[in-house]
């Protein structure tokens, strides 16, 4: 086909480029970061000439059948996966879920662009693919908005966008998300607490957030979902700052909230496990004891492993589990895709809300009676 042809030799060029100053690298990000790249494709001379010699031959079978064979020089089904970036153990374990899924062994041709939490990257890194003619695209998106110009793009070049984790709120040009919902962790926090609290004999909660990364979904979706249950209820919302997902950050704004707010609040919501290392930190340095019998409640989300490692030591109260292995829910969409059937628009991840003691046997969410975890070693081997 003429059109793989040009888009080939195109991309090898346009790749070449887009990886030396994409995501996150190059002389445009202050971060420093380079874009961490793993590209598992051909993208040199030999390869498009492999490649034209591959689409000559689909010539010579008829358009029809060579536009039903995605796939690329060698077979493999090409995939391009642009990544939030690399800031905390839960995306680590996203990222591998994917590269361990979509491998070269099982028949796909990753490309993966770390897009080191810059969007403009990230919306660079998907044109990359499309200049690429890659056969999916994978998109966990930094920000919920934005989107529906390059996702046109996208439609308008025939491939089919996969969106994993957080959600695109400005556009629907995508054949499937999969995730989990944010607000039902926020608002299984609050209810735990309220529990929680009662269960303790504590009246009164004055709670300092530490949020996410700032226009990320999980942070619109918890921080809502956890004010919901905290107004409902009288509690006071300290502050609400932005730790950036990272452990850096969630260092920084406790230490900061320590200096402003010492004595004045009794619970500490971190919306990642590594906002809530480095909240540890801060806590510890100034002499604050928190977590299980202590003088402040610690909630955290992700409950990766090192997460459930800090509940079951009891330094966090309860932790709510974000699942990051996505990717064979992925895989299962392009195989319906590929055998020409209609994959659901969304799918949801099962997760489990972690805890240190056995005092609550469950807490009701959205009117539904859920189960609580109470974390052992078995627990944590399995974890992510
Ligand atoms: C949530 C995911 C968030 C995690 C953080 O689905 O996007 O981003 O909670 C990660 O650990 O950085």
């Amino acid at each position: 086909m003429k059109r793989k042809i040009v888009s080939v030799l195109m991309c090898a060029t346009m790749t070449a480029a887009l990886f030396a100053g994409c995501g996150g690298g190059g002389d445009t990000q202050a971060s420093g970061d380079a874009a961490k790249t793993d590209d598992t494709a051909k993208t040199d001379d030999a390869a498009s000439d492999d490649a034209a010699d591959d689409a000559a031959a689909d010539d010579a079978a008829g358009d029809d059948a060579a536009a039903d064979n995605a796939g690329g020089s060698d077979g493999a089904i090409t995939i391009g996966f642009a990544q939030v970036g690399h800031e905390s153990d839960w995306r680590t374990a996203s990222t591998k879920s994917c590269q361990d899924v979509f491998s070269a062994e099982n028949g796909y041709d990753l490309q993966f662009v770390d897009c080191d939490n810059d969007s403009a990257a990230q919306i660079e890194a998907v044109r990359g693919f499309i200049q690429q003619a890659v056969d999916y695209i994978i998109i966990d998106p930094i920000v919920s908005t934005g989107w529906d110009t390059v996702l046109t793009e996208c439609e308008d070049a025939g491939i089919p966008v996969i969106i994993i984790d957080r959600t695109i709120d400005d556009s629907d040009k995508y054949v499937s998300w999969v995730g989990s919902n944010f607000k039902t962790e926020g608002l299984a926090a609050g209810e735990w607490l309220k529990a929680y609290a009662e269960n303790k004999g504590i009246s009164e909660i004055n709670a300092l957030v530490i949020e996410g990364s700032t226009g990320a979904s999980a942070t619109i979706g918890r921080t809502e979902g956890f004010k919901e249950i905290a107004d409902a209820n009288g509690w006071t919302i300290v502050d609400s700052q932005s730790g950036d997902f990272t452990e850096a950050g969630g260092q920084e704004v406790m230490e900061s909230y320590i200096k402003s707010y010492e004595g004045k609040f009794n619970v500490v919501i971190c919306q990642n496990d590594n906002e809530a290392f480095g909240a540890m930190t801060a806590m510890k340095n100034a002499g604050i004891e928190y977590g299980v019998g202590k003088d402040v409640i610690l909630v955290s989300f992700d409950a990766c492993t090192a997460g459930l490692e800090k509940v079951m030591s009891g330094d966090i109260n309860a932790d709510f589990e974000c699942n990051p292995l996505a990717a064979p829910d992925v895989e299962k969409v392009i195989k319906q895709l590929q055998a020409g059937e209609t994959p659901e628009k969304e799918v949801y991840m099962t997760e489990h809300w972690y805890v240190n003691e056995d005092v609550l046997s469950s807490i009701t969410v959205n009117g539904e009676e859920q189960a609580l975890t109470v974390v052992t070693q078995e627990i944590i081997d399995a974890q992510y």
